[in-house]
């Protein structure tokens, strides 16, 4: 039996970081229905961010994106977060929203716009000065979509001297997190697509690099928690955006789409004593709400993590070995289930009672009148996210 008391603190202490942009508007390539409250500015997003918190108790930072959340005096913006009780985590880089990056940002044929999208990246870091963010979020959208289109070896070398730049510009307690996508907007071929391509740039990198994973971001099928598990034994998993897809990129809420797959992970991550946040994994949110109420829906998704990371403890770790060493198909395989069968939910409540919080946080934030006040305030202006 799993140790209650290990198991609860173990919860106690977990961390979920919010992506800024997912309390901003967002939808697909057909239509983005704005919704009533959203942040016009950054402070909006982190103030949503803290209620997220607020009612959690697990949440306690949030990711910016430059240069949606750009500002003219970081320190002064990280003294806002302060206030309210969050700090500011990864800093995201934008190297795909530019006409320039037609053909791409660092891997593009063209030095000037090579150049630029650099420059971009060490913009980042001096922002993590300001900050005080440990890591430096780092995706490409960089590929082709025809056959011959570019040469595929050389785009990665200059990918490399990209990343080379951005590494050498890290201070010591500074990380990169390289996140690979397989496709989306490149329909041929990505420059990062797997997380094998992230980490030999890794590598070849240093120790201040490691794996990001998107949870959306593999083909159908894909076995992600062998992923976590391999990562994790070379000391090279940095961090998670996690989310939920039916089909491709979906950006659904956290364990909506799989719940049984995001346990088959944290238990990889609870297997490795990689949960606590010493062990330094980033375990963030990158998600779109286009239907659904935002902050109802992150604090949603990080109690679905919750949930599954509660299972994960939950694993009878000694019967499991023994069975597993036996042989014992069946009975290995009973031992996880029973784990994951298991509802954690009233064990959650007691957590959050514990932690000075309500049972049910979603419940809580909807009485709490935050989401009218919002609705009443954020009148005016332009609102964050993808145009309406
Ligand atoms: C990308 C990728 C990045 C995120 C952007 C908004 O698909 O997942 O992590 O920063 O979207
Ligand atoms: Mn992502």
């Amino acid at each position: 039996m799993a140790d209650l008391n290990a198991v609860k603190q173990a919860l106690r202490e977990q961390q979920i970081e919010t992506p800024s942009w997912a309390f901003g508007n967002s939808g697909t390539r057909f239509k983005v229905f704005a919704q009533a409250g959203v942040p016009r500015t950054p402070e909006e997003k982190i103030a949503d961010a803290a209620t997220v918190h607020r009612f959690t108790g697990v949440a306690p930072s949030v990711a910016l994106h430059i240069p949606w959340d750009k500002v003219a005096d970081y320190s002064a913006l990280s003294g806002f977060a302060a206030d309210l009780g969050v700090r500011l985590g990864a800093i995201n880089t934008n190297v795909f929203q530019d006409d320039d990056y037609k053909l791409g940002s660092v891997t593009n044929p063209d030095p000037a716009v090579r150049r630029k999208a650099t420059d971009h990246l060490l913009e980042a870091v001096d922002i993590m000065d300001q900050t005080g963010s440990r890591d430096l979020k780092l995706w490409f959208s960089d590929g082709l979509n025809y056959p011959g289109q570019d040469d595929l070896r050389s785009r990665q070398d200059r990918l490399a001297l990209a990343l080379r730049e951005a590494y050498d510009r890290l201070s010591d307690d500074q990380r990169i997190l390289l996140e690979y996508k397989l496709f989306e907007p490149a329909f041929y071929a990505t420059d990062v697509p797997d997380w094998g391509t992230s980490y030999a740039h890794c590598i070849e990198l240093g120790p201040k690099a490691t794996v990001c994973i998107d949870t959306g971001h593999h083909a159908p099928g894909t076995n992600i928690e062998f992923i976590v598990s391999f990562l994790l034994r070379q000391g090279k998993l940095g961090a998670f955006d996690f989310n939920s897809r039916f089909y491709a990129d979906d950006d659904l809420m956290a364990g909506a789409a799989d719940p049984f797959q995001l346990f088959r992970i944290m238990y990889e991550i609870v297997r490795a004593d990689a949960l606590n946040p010493a062990y330094g994994i980033n375990f963030m949110l990158d998600q779109c709400h286009n239907i659904e109420a935002k902050i109802p829906a992150i604090i949603r998704s990080v109690m679905n993590i919750q949930e599954a990371t509660a299972k994960a403890l939950l694993v009878d770790r000694d019967a499991l070995f023994k069975a597993q060493a036996e042989g014992d198909v069946l009975e290995s395989n009973a031992i996880l289930m029973d784990a994951y069968n298991t509802d954690v939910r009233p064990l959650l409540g007691e957590v959050r009672e514990e932690l000075g919080l309500d049972p049910n946080p979603v419940a809580a934030y909807k009485r709490s009148g935050y989401q009218e006040k919002i609705v009443a305030d954020r009148v005016g202006g332009e609102q964050a996210g993808w145009g309406a």
